[in-house]
């Protein structure tokens, strides 16, 4: 049986990528094949768990390294209790969120080595990397008013340059990385979606991809 694909959504905050994931699962699916949805952190019971250790807000400072181990712990016990299992069933995984939010946020956001993320994802998922990602880029001003009225987890409360920093890092990441599709997230559902589905459909139509 061939192995399937493996597609990310990444983004900051109110980028779209829930919102967008529900319709690449569709195009997916369209097209016949069988389409797992997950998201980062979480996947698993345990991995959901550290998810809430890592959202909640909390008074005790969490140092980026503390951070970005929970993250990775999170993300071992995802990767073969759940993604690499579905991928050699023949099954197409669609993750919200994988290591190049890490690169963003904890080597972009919070000064962790980049060499240092590099290293733990090699322990993490050794040679598991997506074959698509979209990255939905918006600036963080304009992304954050999507969300205001909900309450915020504990990176959400983030304040100063930090959401800078993260888009610069995905930024940076896009242009280094063949994998990663950079997306316009800040125009209107219909045009972003737009984008999306070409985006997608390209993907599909490459020799070798499907
Ligand atoms: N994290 C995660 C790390 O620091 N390192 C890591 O390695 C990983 C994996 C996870 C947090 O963990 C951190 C980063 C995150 O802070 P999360 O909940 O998974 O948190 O991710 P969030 O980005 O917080 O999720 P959001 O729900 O905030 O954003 P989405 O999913 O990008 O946005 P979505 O689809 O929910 O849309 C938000 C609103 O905007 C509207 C939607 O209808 C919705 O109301 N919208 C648009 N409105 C206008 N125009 C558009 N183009 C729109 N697109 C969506």
């Amino acid at each position: 049986m061939p192995t399937g694909r493996f597609i990310t959504i990444e983004g900051g905050e109110g980028a779209g990528k829930s919102t967008n994931a529900d319709l690449v699962r569709e195009v997916l699916e369209r097209h016949g094949f069988d389409v797992l949805a997950t998201r980062e952190p979480g996947g698993t019971p345990l991995a959901e768990e550290i998810r809430s250790v890592l959202l909640g807000p909390r008074d005790e400072a969490v140092e980026a390294m503390a951070e970005t181990m929970l993250i990775f712990a999170a993300r071992a016990q995802h990767v073969a209790q759940v993604i690499e299992p579905a991928l050699r069933a023949g099954r197409w995984v669609l993750c919200e969120r994988f290591t190049d939010s890490t690169f963003a946020y904890q080597a972009g956001g919070r000064g962790v080595d980049a060499e240092v993320v590099a290293q733990l994802a090699e322990l993490a998922h050794p040679g598991l990397w997506p074959d698509l990602t979209l990255y939905l880029d918006a600036p963080p001003d304009a992304a954050m008013t999507r969300i205001a009225t909900r309450s915020l987890d504990r990176f959400e409360r983030e304040r100063g340059d930090f959401f800078e920093r993260v888009r610069k890092a995905y930024a940076v990441r896009a242009r280094e990385q063949p994998h990663i599709v950079h997306i316009d997230a800040s125009r209107d559902l219909a045009s972003v979606q737009r984008e999306i589905v070409g985006a997608v459909e390209r993907f599909l139509s490459t020799p070798g991809n499907a």
